[in-house]
């Protein structure tokens, strides 16, 4: 399996519309990596827990307005931009204690750049896989629905690292808003979904498969293991990390 000192984990990442299944599918691939004995975690983004995580919180449920770009930049902050209160830390504290960063990420602040960087490469690096459900990609789909323009949204996250795989469930605006939960939220609304669909196209690259998200639930479940178990060899065998957006 995954844990000696010279294979790394692997960073894969599901993306897709709301009500696409990908929460159910990120824990479904835990339990079948943890099931194979490797070291993996699952991340979700955005993280609300954190003080920044809640106002992105009251946002999508429609408890405060908030201009476009200030709430991409709260995303940002989410996952993305540096936040001053890093340099309040000896950041070599940070690189080398792990458990420190781990505490640091998820009980305490907002992750800045330079943290969620460090930290997740401090994971892959000692051999840990990483699911993460959402990722910068859903920054910039979503924000450049609205009609940012996607250079400035991707700006703030340039140089986190890219993801070695990301599973795009692929599923028509008009199937997901059939799903049940679907309208609670801010963004859950079809003729939104269409666009934010529509700007997830122009980010595919190499690293992206598209897995069909209208077939039974089992059948993806087993495709993306196939996906992710052969991502994760390749990683174990020293495929070279990437920055994003570069
Ligand atoms: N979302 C998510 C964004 O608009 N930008 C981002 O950077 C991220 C990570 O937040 F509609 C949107 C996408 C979705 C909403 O996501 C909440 P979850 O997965 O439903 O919690």
């Amino acid at each position: 399996s995954g844990c000696n000192s010279e294979s790394r984990g692997a960073l894969v990442v599901l993306e897709g519309l709301d009500r696409s299944g990908k929460t159910s599918q990120s824990s479904r691939l835990l339990t079948y990596l943890e099931g194979l004995g490797h070291s993996v975690e699952l991340w979700r983004f955005p993280d609300r827990s954190t003080n920044v995580g809640q106002m992105i919180s009251s946002y999508l449920s429609n408890k405060s307005q908030l201009d476009d770009h200030t709430i991409h930049l709260l995303f940002s902050a989410n996952h993305g931009i540096m936040s001053t209160w890093v340099f309040m830390f000896p950041l070599s504290i940070i690189y080398w204690d792990k458990n420190l960063s781990d505490y640091v990420y998820k009980h305490t602040f907002d992750c800045g750049w330079t943290l969620l960087r460090s930290l997740m490469e401090t994971k892959l690096k000692t051999g840990t896989t990483l699911i993460v459900d959402r990722y910068s990609y859903s920054g910039v789909a979503f924000s450049s629905a609205k009609g940012l323009g996607d250079e400035w949204c991707k700006a703030p996250e340039i140089g986190l690292l890219a993801p070695d795989l990301v599973l795009y469930l692929d599923i028509q605006p008009e199937k997901a808003a059939e799903r049940g939960g679907y309208g609670a939220e801010k963004y859950e609304q079809l003729e939104f979904q269409r666009k934010v669909a529509q700007c997830y196209q122009v980010l595919h690259d190499a690293s992206w498969k598209i897995v069909d998200a209208c077939q039974p639930i089992e059948d993806i479940e087993k495709q993306l293991q196939e996906l992710v178990l052969e991502c994760v060899m390749a990683c174990q065998k020293g495929k070279p990390l990437a920055n994003l957006w570069s």
